[in-house]
């Protein structure tokens, strides 16, 4: 009976919590923002695992599993409140506690952001007390019929006897329909958030500006239509995420300012309308790579980005690049969570699209990738080039200063290497002998894809088919035709860029500066 109690209590606090999530903000209530919290905070490997066993049902099943532990805790609360009800009600402010925490530490983040988890938390505590007090007594281990029977035989004529079976009853009503109303509020809440949502973002940011210098259209047959191949731009919510931040830091745009100063620059402040209201703002195709991407692996990424030259940025503030006399050789960027990231001032100056990006495949960057401004270079990892959550620009020298990274063993300079990778068929895959689309991406940033070559088992390299290059800063999708006979087969990819570098196959780890190698998979092909 107290177990029941328990479970109607907290789905009437959830239920409560996501219609107050309406007024609030549907981010923000308990569920979704300790869900929130658990996927930020998992270790990379489980989640990776997580991933690779669920795929996009991750969510799901770690919403799933919330509900079912909170199911759990929730009977025990409830069978305590029959003895204690005062000790169930401090147990149910712990999971609003935990819930409300949870919400003020989500992205983008206020204080009425609380609001959800301490209504359902109230909700449920009432409910919970409401239902305990009208709990039939518990009988003993004989049937409630039975007991509700013999109870009346030996007391006819009580009040008490009658009531025992109509207050069962009643018991029974009121918990199934505070269950039926929280399980229609709460979905039908939820639904509708879900819908809401669909219409636009929830929390207006900033509306990006037109960039004066838009990006050249995309060269037809920049993408080719394959299963199984990573499309040529990389969806916001599927783009890679490396950082060392366990909750995403919240930069409201109204109060960023970004410092520059340093070894030859006047002393700036920027705020975020100085950066939206430029007349230089550029948009550009630009691929991110993670220097920890291991050879084949997804730490890449390619997105439409708008954003300030930095280079106009440097000179309007005095800097000139070494080259020119400039007495600084490195341009360190700080974030909002205390990231430091060393960028050559020369390759900052040299004429590419180096820039503050606010905007991200057409919105406002998401708050994961670095709101409201990060550093993005073409050819650079990001770990020398893409702080997120920019709030400072210091010129200063690689001999002065050594960057969050260099004293952990990375390198201090790291362009990206010129890699590829077979997206289909996949390794371990089982393909039909004929004609099998072999397909992939390729990139060399800032060098420029000049071809890819397949080979299958210890067969001569073939030749590719590019995709139409988009600029020397993206990566160009590639397919072969191969023509699969039944067997065991490895097939191996490799690169070559525009400045003549070819693909190494030397084996080598991500540290200190970049994995190589050829990326390979093994195929069985049946006849
Ligand atoms: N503030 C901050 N910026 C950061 C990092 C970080 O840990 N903190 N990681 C960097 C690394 S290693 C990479 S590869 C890119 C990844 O950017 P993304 O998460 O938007 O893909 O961000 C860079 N910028
Ligand atoms: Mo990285």
């Amino acid at each position: 009976m107290g177990a029941l109690c328990g479970i109607v209590a907290a789905g009437a606090g959830l239920a409560a919590a996501e219609a107050a999530g309406l007024a609030a903000r549907p981010e923000a209530t308990p569920l979704v923002a300790v869900g929130g919290e658990v996927i930020d905070a998992t270790p990379r490997p489980v989640k990776e695992l997580a991933v690779s066993v669920l795929g996009t049902a991750d969510k799901a099943v770690l919403l799933a599993g919330m509900a079912l532990a909170l199911a759990g805790a929730a009977a025990l609360l409830g069978v305590l409140a029959l003895r204690r009800p005062g000790a169930a009600g401090a147990g149910v402010a712990v999971f609003t506690a935990i819930g409300a925490a949870a919400a003020l530490d989500r992205p983008d983040s206020g204080a009425l952001d609380a609001v959800p988890s301490l209504l359902g938390g109230g909700a449920a505590v009432v409910v919970l007390w409401l239902l305990v007090a009208r709990a039939p007594e518990p009988t003993h281990g004989q049937e409630p019929r039975e007991a509700a029977e013999s109870a009346a035989v030996e007391a006819p004529a009580g009040p008490g006897a009658r009531g025992a079976g109509t207050n069962r009853r009643r018991f029974v009503a009121a918990a199934g329909a505070v269950a039926t109303v929280s399980a229609v509020g709460g979905t039908g809440a939820r639904w509708y958030a879900a819908s809401a949502a669909g219409r636009g973002p929830s929390s207006a940011r900033f509306t990006l500006p037109e960039p004066a210098s838009p990006a050249p259209p995309l060269p037809e047959g920049a993408e080719l239509d394959i299963a199984g191949l990573d499309p040529f731009f990389t969806p916001n919510e599927d783009f890679y995420r490396i950082d060392t931040v366990l909750s995403v830091p919240r930069i409201a745009a109204s109060e960023w300012r970004l410092r520059l100063h340093g070894r030859g620059a006047a002393e700036r402040e920027y705020t975020i309308a100085d950066l939206l209201n430029r007349a230089d703002l550029i948009e550009r195709d630009i691929t991110l790579a993670c220097v920890s991407n291991p050879v084949g692996g997804t730490y890449v990424g390619n997105a439409r980005w708008i954003g300030v030259p930095l280079a106009g940025l440097l000179e309007e503030a005095g800097v000139r690049p070494p080259g020119e006399g400039g007495p600084a050789d490195q341009l360190v960027s700080r974030s909002e969570d205390g990231m430091t990231i060393g960028t050559p001032v020369a390759d900052v100056m040299d004429g590419r699209d180096a820039m503050l990006a606010l905007g991200m495949n057409g919105e406002p960057l998401p708050q994961r990738h670095g709101f409201p401004v990060r550093m993005v270079v073409p050819g650079l990892y990001g770990y020398v080039s893409a702080c997120k959550w920019l709030v400072e620009l210091e010129l200063t020298t690689f001999e002065d200063y050594d960057p969050y990274w260099v004293p952990r063993g990375w390198a201090e300079k790291a362009p990206v290497k010129t890699q590829s990778r077979i997206d289909t068929p996949g390794d371990g895959a089982n393909v039909s002998a004929g004609t099998v689309p072999v397909a992939g991406v390729a990139w060399a940033q800032h060098r420029g894809i000049e071809a890819v070559e397949v080979r299958v088992d210890d067969g001569e390299w073939q030749r590719a088919r590019l995709s139409a290059e988009d600029t020397a800063d993206t990566w160009r999708q590639w397919v072969l035709e191969w023509d699969a006979e039944p067997g065991e087969h490895r097939i191996s990819v490799r690169a070559r860029d525009r400045e003549g570098g070819v693909q190494t196959s030397r084996e080598s780890p991500t540290s200190p500066d970049g994995a190589t190698g050829h990326h390979g998979v093994a195929v069985t092909v049946t006849p």
